[in-house]
């Protein structure tokens, strides 16, 4: 090789390394709440080959369920103080940290999966994400926990009647506690990992939740009835510390963006597709399903009313007006 073929060389690696420095070796924990065969599995499954693809493989994603890690306010805690990279995470339980999240809580909120997309990856989304950035978390991406189902021990839900006096499992949030006691059922705030065996003991009735969760957690195994009350829409967080975060390049924290948001479509693609699949693998298991009448629906969704101006201190009035005229738009109201 000749001086000026060495000198060039030399310089090709030299311009090389800063791109090299600003993708370094990374292992990523990812923590679940959900089961390893829950469509969270494909959203994260995407986001793996995304990275390796960015990154040529100096990222290592392991991602652990069934509340390996923790529950989900107990994850994003360590998110908080940079000791864990990842969550996956219902909003519900940790409002205590964004009270705002609260607002997802309020039942009937979105009418179909469309209207929770189009607010979910629209402005109101990003305000909400924008929020959380003061709590020491960055929301990559919205992902679909989806559409929740009352599932108990005690009789089928056919009308606002029917919810009297069964001990109802709910997430660790008031909004839920107070939507659950209003419909007449004698609610417990739990976290999601304690859920099966207190089902299985007997300890309460019933719980709720979307019907892939109760399929993949294997919930219909202790349960005779799921009804569809599709009560609430929860989002799922994907979220990432936002200590570890700072340590990141921008090449890196771009990546773990572009990444997060290739992982959404695969997600709630696979969340819709397995719902139905979910609900038969339900029933053939002997779990009995229910519909509910529109009348009867009509009577329970004015029950529970109330518990928007009850929960809008908490939540702030702003953050729900603001919701709520999204939607007003989308409707075309
Ligand atoms: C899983 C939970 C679960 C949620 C619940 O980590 O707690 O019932 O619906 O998806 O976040």
């Amino acid at each position: 090789m000749t001086m000026k073929h060495l000198l060039a060389a030399t310089a090709l690696v030299a311009l090389a390394a800063p791109v090299q420095a600003q993708v370094q070796e990374r292992t990523i924990r990812i923590s679940n709440g959900v089961a390893e065969d829950h469509p969270v599995a494909d959203g994260i499954e995407a986001m793996r080959q995304c990275t390796d693809e960015r990154t040529d493989g100096a990222w290592t994603l392991n991602a652990f369920w069934s509340s390996a890690l923790g529950d989900d306010l107990q994850a994003t805690q360590a998110l908080r103080s940079g000791v864990q990279e990842m969550v996956i995470t219902s909003t519900s339980p940790i409002v205590g940290i964004v009270p705002e999240l609260g607002v997802f809580d309020l039942p009937f909120l979105f009418a179909n999966a469309e209207e929770a997309d189009a607010v979910l990856d629209g402005e109101f989304g990003e305000f909400i994400s924008e929020r959380m950035l003061d709590s020491g978390l960055v929301n990559l991406s919205w992902w679909e926990n989806g559409f929740r189902n009352l599932s108990n021990n005690v009789r089928p839900i056919e009308s606002l009647e029917d919810f009297q006096g069964i001990r109802t499992r709910v997430m660790q949030n008031n909004i839920f506690l107070d939507t659950f006691q209003t419909l007449g059922t004698n609610p417990t705030p739990m976290a999601f990992g304690e859920v099966f065996t207190a089902l299985e003991t007997g300890a309460i009735d019933a719980q709720e939740n979307p019907y892939v969760t109760i399929d993949t957690s294997q919930f219909y195994e202790v349960q005779d009835y799921v009804s569809a009350t599709q009560h609430a829409y929860t989002p799922f967080l994907v979220l990432f510390s936002g200590p570890i975060f700072q340590t990141y390049s921008e090449e890196e924290q771009q990546i773990l963006r572009d990444c997060a948001m290739a992982g959404q479509s695969v997600q709630r693609e696979a969340s819709r597709e397995l719902a139905g699949q979910s609900l038969e693998r339900i029933t053939e298991a002997g779990t009995a399903f229910n519909e509910i009448s529109e009348e009867n629906m009509a009577e329970i969704r004015d029950a529970v009313l109330g518990v928007y101006e009850r929960n809008a201190d908490t939540i702030g009035q702003d953050v729900i007006d603001r919701v709520q005229s999204q939607l007003a738009e989308i409707r075309g109201e």
